[in-house]
């Protein structure tokens, strides 16, 4: 194996050559496909050879200038082709073939279902044609597609449409012009039998768009959510930050193999077909949710990634961070705000957290990789977003809006570092930000330990304040971090603010950006409880010395809905703890009484706000349970998991049914997705899970009856979940005829496959195993795979058998998916990467499995550098 290269951040150099317009001639046929491309350059640094990146691909002839250059004025070497030769402005004109039907990495140009399609970030141009592919060489495109009319009668690239026509033989021909300059990584290419769907969004500037979303054509009647979602995307980001769209033509084309959720590229987005199709019966409420946020995503990159874009790929966070910020508050505003925090939450704690304190932790801003793929990470995206967030927290959303537009007024049409932004931030306010660089420089989640002392006679609370970062150690530069907070009297009430004899309301936001402070808090009675990071005004862990009531106080009266919801989440997270704990050393678990009064509170006011008491009745789960120990006890965790929903279920059992009643008798109407409906059915479902947690035959037949009648995806697949948690008949009854009934149908399919990878069945593995040779598995999709064997590395119980075969069978199957597709094995690596944090036993054959993946001579690269990362 050639050594694999690792890329630093501090080698960066701007390019030797700029490109400025570029004409591509598309021949197009499944297995031998010809490519001309005709670039107009300019040198930009003196006596340097020029480079272009090339991959998988076969150069045919090199014209400079119109004369065809013989043998030996080029050559190829090590993924490049060199010419030492020439001058200053120049045309260079390249012919060259590909294999689009070999091309099972899906990254370049390759087929899906038939359909030619693309995809080029982050470095996938290279496979199409020799390139300076990078995202610092902006040019203009006009692209001729020629392919046959009827096996593809659709032909698209970016931006507006010059020509179309036949062409003798059968073929035809279209041309597409792009106005816009923007890197290689945006150019896409489709060509197939589509159908499509049209409407039209009328800008703010009066500009007619047609908008257009192309599906296979039995899909057709699944388009129309997500185009709903993208007019009010193109909507809420005109309103939100004053940007409008930029031409006269904005396509979607959804296709089904598709290594991650979609992509960008300027007026041709391509998606994954999970992120556009949808139907009542077949998608969930998760999906449409899913749905409605990669799409404003995507549509939101046009001006944070397409019009400004990032200078070089360590840059990656200043796109990406700020465009999941801007898609969370978009989701927010469509749906609820406070339940959109929420969840966002969860989901940072159960896979950013673990991600940052393991081996493959980097900061937003990374400083080397070999892989660009493996750094498409929950750092980049969901940290990033978090540290955009702290902005938006720090300046107020006015300021934060002053800045995006300075930003935008700075930077159009050019490709910039974080650093640019941040100082467009700190200029358009007049503030000094040069502290926030220790967001993008450092990794790890850092911890905040909180301690009180409380004064009586003076009526002060000190809150002693001590911020650690401990993936970095001693060393590390302190961050700054946004608190923000309230303060509620022994009754719940809340109280003001009093720091230095300044009143600052009910609620501030101090910043704590030193390694210790003490902030005093005056005029503060007796039994007071601080309220600490509300909204969770930070991507921290936050360690305080509130004991049980304190916490019950602020789960059950803090106004920030967050807060709330966190607390009660902390007394489940410290029961569960101490179940655990118990349970390591044979006892039965004693659950805290102050725990279970909460909950039974809450219970009683659940039907007040369901999506809210949907997720605050929810148990953490067995991987953020995990992360609070520093050895990760499997089973311990697992039993004390299932312990506490048993009791939960049976003590409530009348509550539960009694909530289930109550909504069933509401949501008696034809589904639709919003968010009172969503919350219904969330915490119906979560009832039905409890009721089926009691191991009562009535409330499995109950759970079966719901699953059969239910009119939509979202009940009956809740339903479905709830069964195959169960040992009894209804499991396979519901398994089965879910099975046949949406059998011609992949993304339900998908979640058949996932169900059984994920559940908590003692026999997952073996069904899992028998799972890779049914007919419908495929190792050539990345749906399929991730459904079946990324589902499986994420099942604690199942993937960590104390046997090992767990982790055996898992690398198997990955060395298998590493032959076909790299990046998707890469990230099926990810469960061995936390091998540290398990029993020594358990360390043993975790790591075996990592040095047999590693001696394999053929690995690739994606996955060389995740395991050799996770061994050193
Ligand atoms: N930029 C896209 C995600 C994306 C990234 C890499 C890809 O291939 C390696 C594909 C898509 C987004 O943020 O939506
Ligand atoms: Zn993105």
């Amino acid at each position: 194996m050639r050594a694999p290269v690792e890329h630093r951040l501090e080698d960066y150099q701007s390019p030797a050559f700029a490109i400025d317009d570029v004409h591509l001639l598309f021949q197009l046929d499944p297995v031998a496909t010809r490519v001309t491309s005709t670039l107009a350059m300019r040198r930009q640094r003196a006596e340097e050879p020029l480079q272009l990146n090339l991959e998988n691909l076969v150069v045919e002839s090199v014209a400079l200038d119109g004369i065809e250059l013989g043998e030996s004025a080029w050559r190829i070497e090590d993924g490049r082709l060199i010419i030492e030769d020439v001058p200053e402005r120049f045309t260079l004109r390249i012919r060259n073939r590909i294999n689009p039907k070999e091309n099972t990495a899906l990254e370049g140009l390759y087929l899906s279902s038939g359909n030619f399609c693309t995809q080029c970030e982050a470095e996938g141009f290279r496979r199409i044609t020799p390139f300076l592919d990078r995202p610092d060489v902006l040019a203009t495109y006009t692209v001729r597609i020629e392919a046959d009319k009827s096996a593809y009668p659709v032909l698209l690239s970016n931006g507006n449409l010059i020509e179309q026509g036949d062409l003798p033989d059968g073929q035809h021909y279209a041309l597409w012009h792009d106005p816009w300059k923007k890197p290689c990584y945006l150019f896409a290419l489709v060509a197939g039998d589509l159908q499509f769907i049209e409407d039209h969004y009328t800008t703010a500037g009066e500009r007619d768009v047609t908008l257009r979303i192309y599906v296979e054509p039995h899909n057709i009647d699944r388009c129309e959510f997500a185009m709903q979602a993208l007019k009010r995307a193109m909507r809420w980001d005109e309103e939100r930050f004053g940007l409008s769209y930029d031409l006269d033509v904005f396509n979607i084309v959804a296709v089904d193999d598709f290594n991650m959720g979609a992509m960008e590229n300027k007026s041709l987005n391509i998606f994954n077909s999970k992120y556009i199709l949808a139907r009542p019966e077949t998608a969930t409420d998760t999906d449409y949710e899913g749905i409605e946020s990669v799409v404003a995503h995507e549509y939101f990159h046009n001006w944070t990634g397409n019009r400004v874009t990032c200078r070089d790929w360590f840059q990656l966070t200043l796109k990406e961070g700020l465009t999941v910020f801007r898609d969370q508050e978009f989701t927010a505003d469509m749906l609820l705000p406070s339940i959109k925090r929420i969840q966002d939450v969860i989901h940072l704690r159960r896979y950013q957290f673990p991600e940052d304190a393991g081996p493959m932790a980097h900061p937003i801003q990374p400083k080397s990789y070999i892989k660009m793929d493996n750094f498409y990470t929950m750092t980049v995206y969901e940290k990033g977003a978090e540290v955009v967030r702290i902005y938006q927290t720090l300046l107020g959303r006015e300021g934060f809006r002053k800045g995006m537009d300075l930003y935008f007024q700075r930077h159009d049409g050019q490709a910039v570092t974080v650093d640019d932004f941040r100082q467009a931030m700190a200029d358009a306010n007049g503030v000094d930000l040069s502290s926030m660089r220790a967001w993008y420089d450092q990794p790890g989640t850092p911890h905040v330990k909180v301690r009180r002392h409380y004064d009586a006679d003076s009526q002060r609370l000190t809150l002693d304040l001590t911020q650690s970062l401990p993936k970095v150690g001693e060393g590390f530069t302190p961050l700054p971090i946004p608190i923000r907070l309230g303060l509620l009297d022994a009754s719940g009430n809340p109280l003001p603010l009093v720091v230095g004899g300044e009143e600052l309301g009910m609620e501030y936001v101090h910043l704590f950006d030193t390694r210790h402070q003490q902030l005093v808090l005056e005029q503060v009675p007796e039994g007071a409880v601080p309220a600490l990071l509300r909204d969770f005004s930070a991507p921290v862990i936050l360690e305080t010395d509130l004991d049980d009531a304190e916490w019950a106080l602020l789960a059950a009266h803090d106004p920030d809905d967050f807060l709330r919801w966190d607390a009660l989440n902390t007394l489940a997270l410290k029961a569960l703890m101490e179940a655990v704990t118990a349970i390591e050393r044979g006892e039965a678990p004693a659950w805290p009484q102050t725990y279970l009064d909460a909950v039974g509170v809450r219970l009683q006011a659940a039907l007040e706000d369901p999506a809210w008491h949907a997720l605050a009745l929810t148990l953490p789960d067995e991987v953020t349970l995990g992360e609070q120990f520093e050895t990760i006890a499997v089973e311990a965790i697992h039993q004390a998991r299932k312990a506490l929903q048993s009791e939960l279920a049976q003590r409530f059992e009348v509550q539960w049914a009694s909530i289930y009643d109550t909504l069933s008798a509401e949501l008696d109407q034809p589904y639709t997705f919003n968010a009172e409906q969503y919350g219904k059915r969330s915490l119906r479902t979560l009832a039905l899970h409890y009721l089926v947690q009691t191991g009562k035959a009535k409330w499995i037949e109950q759970a079966l009856y719901h699953y059969q009648h239910a009119n939509n995806m979202t009940d009956r697949f809740g339903a479905l979940r709830a069964l195959t948690g169960v040992e009894h008949a209804a499991r396979k009854t519901a398994l089965d005829d879910f099975y046949y009934r949406f059998r011609n149908d992949p993304l339900v399919i998908d979640k058949w496959f996932a169900l059984q990878a994920g559940s908590d069945h003692p026999h997952t593995l073996e069904h899992v195993r028998m799972l890779t040779r049914h007919p419908d598995f495929t190792y050539t999709n990345p749906n399929r795979v991730r459904s079946l064997l990324g589902v499986f590395g994420q099942n604690r119980a199942a993937f960590h058998r104390a046997d090992g075969s767990g982790y055996v069978f898992l690398a198997d199957e990955i060395l298998k998916v590493d032959k076909l597709n790299p990046q998707i094995a890469a990230r099926l690596l990810s469960p061995f990467t936390q091998w540290r944090r398990f029993d020594t036993a358990r360390q043993a054959l975790m790591k075996a499995q990592l040095e047999r993946i590693l001696q394999v001579p053929s690995l690739s690269s994606n996955s060389y550098e995740i395991v050799e990362k996770s061994l050193t």
